[in-house]
């Protein structure tokens, strides 16, 4: 049962599974699921042919359906459940499993007893799990682990960097961390969010963008008739300590909502200028959202689904800016995580991709600046948006490219993307190559960089397993390129060195896909 899975991918892997009590019982799931399978038949039909054999295991699932009915975290959950719709639609033969103890049993089953197919020889293609897992097949799978390698495909919200990845190197360099050395080729970690392109971005799909994609006789009249009212991002209280100021300044300007879980005979400890609802289901949750102006970060949770619905559901986006960023090196959350990312804002994706006027990023202990951006807010006109890449069409389309294109079982240099759409930067001293593509509105692109790690680039080189290189370093006018191709790395900075970067274009709102491309 995927309980706390937003509505409409529940619903989908429902009706396309027939399996009736997979989801909570909710008013019209099974249109909204025959809504969304009738728009995408056409993608149905045309992949069919490609069709894979696919686990995918969410391993530490009980660990996070705990916490569903308290306000934990149900971000992974959106994305599961959004990843078994997509290859189910997408028309793959899929095996759902949430557990490592049921993993374990499909292992040991005999064919046709149901489950995941993973006698040996393995008949699935793809498997795709989380770290604990990964974990889990090492134990139980023996030498066969290594060999099927290739076929993991890892949900790792947060990234995981090449130089944390391979484990002797992570070790000697310093990037030894609690995840991370499994020595997976970088892409088959796939991330929440297009935050480290040295990962696949697999994303999820925003709640309201099916509803956006509607025509207008299908819509509710007055669906997006705002009132003068704000919902703060935060479902447990902890998430609203020393936030009081910041709060009482947007108050001033709108009516405040929550949906803050309250434990039964725990008092309210949010401020009494509140309007707290508790922690709503996700029908009432969006409902709520539709109403609202302004959707209010407090700084935690980081890069969750909710400020991409709130933003595709016309609302504006105010978030809190960190100065000094958040890293693995400052912050528990992120500490041991296999990431040298430095978080600026809390949603970093929602700043950077997004922006105004659907977002609004602020100082929040500057009072002035808190007011002025919710007054500049009530004045501007925010629309609905969705990203492409967040809508079912973009995910579909994104998940299929993987599929066809992604093979690590080759042993062959990677020839997706093409190298007619490479563009070589050589970037300035200390910036990795994440920002110097960045900066150029493109992206870049690791599967790209073996064409430019040659004499051809260079003309006096030396060749180093460093996840720097290619790189040039001023002092000593030394040109290293890379000798082992599992550490060409985006992320990689040192302010000794200018990296040398493969860029690429995309089309709008689908960076995980490049334009001109196949
Ligand atoms: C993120 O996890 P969260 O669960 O905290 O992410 P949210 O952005 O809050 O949203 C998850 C879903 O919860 C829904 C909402 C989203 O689809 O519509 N929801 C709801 O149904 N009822 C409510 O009252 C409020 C929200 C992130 F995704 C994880 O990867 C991280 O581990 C976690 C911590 O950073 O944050």
């Amino acid at each position: 049962t995927f309980y706390g899975v937003d509505g409409t991918t529940c619903s989908i892997l429902s009706y396309l599974s027939q399996i009736e009590d997979f989801c909570p019982p909710r008013p019209g799931r099974n249109r909204s699921a025959l809504v969304w399978h009738q728009k995408l038949k056409s993608h149905t039909e045309r992949v069919r042919t490609n069709q894979v054999y696919a686990c995918v295991c969410f391993c530490t699932m009980s660990r996070f359906q705990a916490m569903v009915d308290r306000g934990g975290p149900l971000g992974e959950l959106v994305q599961w459940a959004d990843l078994g719709a997509s290859l189910t639609i997408l028309g793959h033969n899929v095996t759902l499993s949430i557990s490592q103890h049921r993993l374990h049993r499909f292992m040991s089953n005999s064919p046709g007893r149901g489950g995941c197919p993973i006698q040996r020889p393995l008949t699935f293609d793809l498997i795709y799990t989380d770290y604990h897992g990964l974990a889990h097949l090492q134990g139980a799978m023996g030498l066969a682990f290594l060999h099927y390698k290739c076929r993991y495909r890892i949900l790792d919200s947060f990234g995981t960097e090449p130089a944390f990845n391979l484990g002797n190197y992570a070790h000697s360099r310093g990037y030894k961390t609690l995840w991370g050395s499994w020595g997976l080729q970088p892409k088959q970690y796939m991330t929440m969010f297009p935050h480290t392109p040295d990962n696949s971005f697999l994303g999820f799909v925003s709640e309201e963008a099916m509803r956006l994609e509607m025509t207008e006789e299908e819509l509710e009249p007055d669906i997006y008739k705002k009132d003068k009212i704000s919902v703060v991002y935060g479902k447990q209280e902890y998430m609203w300590q020393e936030k009081s100021e910041y709060l009482e300044v947007i108050s001033e300007e709108l009516e405040t909502h929550a949906t803050v879980y309250q434990p039964p005979g725990h008092p309210s400890k949010l401020p009494s200028f509140i309007i707290n609802h508790g922690l709503l289901t996700q029908e009432h949750f969006v409902r709520l959202l539709r109403r609202a102006k302004v959707f209010v970060g407090l700084g935690f949770p980081y890069e969750g689904p909710a400020p991409i619905e709130a933003i595709a559901m016309g609302c504006a986006f105010l978030q809190p800016r960190f100065n000094p960023p958040h890293s693995s090196k400052n912050n528990d959350f992120y500490k041991g995580k296999p990431t040298t990312r430095q978080i600026s804002y809390q949603h970093p994706y929602a700043e950077e991709f997004i922006g105004k006027p659907h977002v609004w990023t602020v100082d929040i202990k500057n009072r002035t600046a808190v007011k002025e951006a919710v007054r500049a807010i009530l004045q501007t006109e925010v629309m609905p948006f969705t990203p492409r890449e967040f809508t079912c069409e973009g995910m579909l389309e994104r998940v299929h490219s993987y599929i066809i294109h992604q093979n690590f079982c080759s042993t062959s240099q990677p020839t997706w993307p093409p190298v007619s759409v490479l563009r070589v930067y050589l970037g300035p001293l200390g910036d990795s190559c994440v920002s110097v593509c960045q900066r150029s509105s493109l992206v870049c692109e690791p599967a790209l960089f073996h064409h430019l790690n040659s004499d051809a680039t260079f003309s006096s080189t030396q060749e180093e397993v460093n996840h720097l290189f290619p790189a040039y370093k001023p002092w000593g006018q030394h040109c290293g390129l890379q000798q082992e191709p599992m550490l060409f790395s985006c992320a990689g900075a040192d302010p000794l060195y200018r990296r040398l970067c493969p860029c690429r274009a995309f089309p709008p709102g689908q960076v995980a896909l490049c334009s001109d491309c196949p």
